[in-house]
């Protein structure tokens, strides 16, 4: 990725501050050569393998990220909050050759790297380590990120993006977002998706601008970090937002009026992931005199639309193309094109053919219509099996085949129940000759399940209703709740 050949332009400039402490774009070269080297051994290239690595959300996740692609690795990152099971099927569905995980994750993962490398690294210290020749693929068409989706069909898929994916995914979002190397956000987000891979952590990085890590999301710490730091970008998830407008009511008016204060140095605050209902937006600008651009993207093409950096933000729309993705609506769904599209889901070349069309279309899913001044505005998904709950995208039917393999369960459907705060949540709709409690669900679930797909609403039925096709109707399942 460029990212990495570019640092050589600002060594000197800081990159990250995390734990107190700062590290320049040349500790993060030396860093990641040291990771490089660690995975090569006597070897000059990885020739594509795939590197699975899990760091806290800290400073540690970019030498890993780095220090992969210097190797000529395909880099794989790991959720932290998943259970061992999701680590287990990543590792062995993308066929790893290494793991790379900071040293608190080393005990939980050595069960689970039969015949795999495991590489524990500590916390790095800033200007420790040696600068090594910067190697980095000058094939483009090399794959680069793997990242794990969940699909329509069962079990998460492989999204085998390339290095010109990537490239041109971020040129897109410096060029429109105006991202300059004194810019400086806080990253709140899981670094196994593209909103932090992408939108925060790779493009402040492509510009040389600086990341404070604030490791997992916590709604006070973030609102101090507001107040104490020269922050002037933030990128978040709806339900954050909402999570920073409760703790903002519960401050006094003069710790109000500080927090409103602090927002008056950013730049700008985005929103994505999952759409942004109406009410919060003007919330949020009653907070902090901000007006949030949302923006659209998929693991799949990194992002695809976007309110303007200037001009009018409209609110319930998710605005423009970005520069060279191209869209179109083939009755209703938006189909995407360009040099952002990811190239194939690994291993799998049936769900590759499928989500393209014969033009070489990526078919989204998700329906949409344009008004009259252009912008886009999402009107929901074309599978009811798909749910976002959190900006997290969870197949209903992944859920499922996890439940089933439950002692008491016989028959079950999982559907997305609308929320205010999480979007949608996990409702589960069983039928059962047993009773199972809500709670004991939940504590068996999460021992298989990432927290964000355990079931969180429960209705038990003698008979599923269905239709005179013997079908379950999904959507009149979710009005039961
Ligand atoms: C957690 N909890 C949930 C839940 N997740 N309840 C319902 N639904 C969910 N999805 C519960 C836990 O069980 C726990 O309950 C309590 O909430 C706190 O759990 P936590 O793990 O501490 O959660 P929290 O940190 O509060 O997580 C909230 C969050 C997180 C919003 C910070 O979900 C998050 O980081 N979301 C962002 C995901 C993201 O980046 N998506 C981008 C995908 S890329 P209890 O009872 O134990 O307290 C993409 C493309 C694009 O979409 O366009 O960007
Ligand atoms: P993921 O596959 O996790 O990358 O999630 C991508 C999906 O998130 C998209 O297909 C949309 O359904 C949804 N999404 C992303 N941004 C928005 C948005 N601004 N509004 C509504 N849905 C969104």
């Amino acid at each position: 990725m460029e990212v990495v050949s570019k640092a050589t332009q600002f060594t000197h400039r800081v990159a990250a501050h995390c734990k107190g402490r700062n590290f320049t774009y040349g500790d993060l070269l030396k860093h990641s050569s040291w990771v490089s080297q660690k995975l090569l051994g006597s070897r000059s290239d990885l020739n594509n393998e795939r590197v699975v690595f899990i760091t806290p959300q800290s400073y540690e996740y970019l030498p890993c990220q780095w220090g992969i692609w210097r190797a000529g690795g395909v880099a794989v990152p790991l959720c932290t909050q998943h259970p061992p099971p999701e680590w287990e099927y990543i590792i062995q569905n993308s066929e790893a050759s290494a793991v790379v995980c900071h040293s608190s994750y080393y005990s939980s993962l050595q069960p689970l790297c039969k015949g795999v490398k495991l590489i524990p690294l500590e916390d790095f210290v800033p200007g420790e380590g040696s600068a090594q020749e910067v190697f980095v693929t000058s094939d483009l068409e090399r794959p680069a990120l793997m990242i794990y989706t969940s699909g329509t069909t069962g079990k998460p898929k492989g999204v085998v993006s390339t290095h010109r994916n990537l490239s041109s995914q971020v040129k897109a979002l410096v060029e429109v977002w105006k991202w300059q190397e004194d810019d400086h956000i806080l990253e709140v987000l899981p670094l196994h998706h593209v909103h932090g891979i992408m939108c925060v952590l790779a493009c402040a990085n492509f510009a040389g601008a600086r990341v404070t890590f604030n490791s997992k999301f916590d709604q006070a710490r973030v609102w101090e970090e507001f107040m104490e730091k020269d922050l002037n970008m933030f990128m978040a998830v709806p339900t954050i937002y909402n999570r920073l407008i409760d703790e903002w009511n519960n401050f006094g008016e003069d710790m109000q009026k500080k927090a409103y204060q602090a927002c008056e140095r950013f730049r700008l605050m985005v929103s994505g992931s999952m759409a942004l209902p109406e009410p919060m937006l003007d919330k949020w600008h009653r907070v902090s005199g901000h007006t949030l651009l949302e923006r659209y993207g998929m693991t799949e093409c990194g992002m695809i639309l976007s309110n303007p950096y200037k001009g009018k933000r409209k609110p319930g729309c998710v605005g423009f193309p970005l520069p060279e993705v191209e869209v179109k609506l083939d009755q209703g769904e938006l189909c995407v094109k360009g040099p952002n599209v990811f190239k194939r889901y690994f291993n799998n070349p049936k769900a590759t053919e499928e989500a393209f069309d014969q033009e070489g279309w990526f078919k989204t899913g998700d329906i949409a219509e344009v008004d009259s001044e252009g912008y886009f505005k999402l009107l929901g998904r074309a599978s009811v099996d798909i749910i976002k709950t959190g900006g997290y995208k969870v197949s209903a039917l992944d859920i499922e085949q996890t439940l089933l393999s439950h002692p008491s369960i016989s028959e079950v459907n999982v559907v997305g129940v609308p929320d205010e705060d999480w979007g949608q949540v996990i409702g589960v709709v069983l039928k059962s000759n047993q009773t199972i409690k809500l709670e004991d669900l939940q504590e068996w679930s999460k021992q298989r399940l990432a927290v964000y797909k355990v079931p969180r609403k429960l209705i038990q039925l003698q008979e599923i209703p269905r239709n005179q096709m013997g079908k379950v109707n999904k959507k009149e399942l979710v009005k039961l709740f």
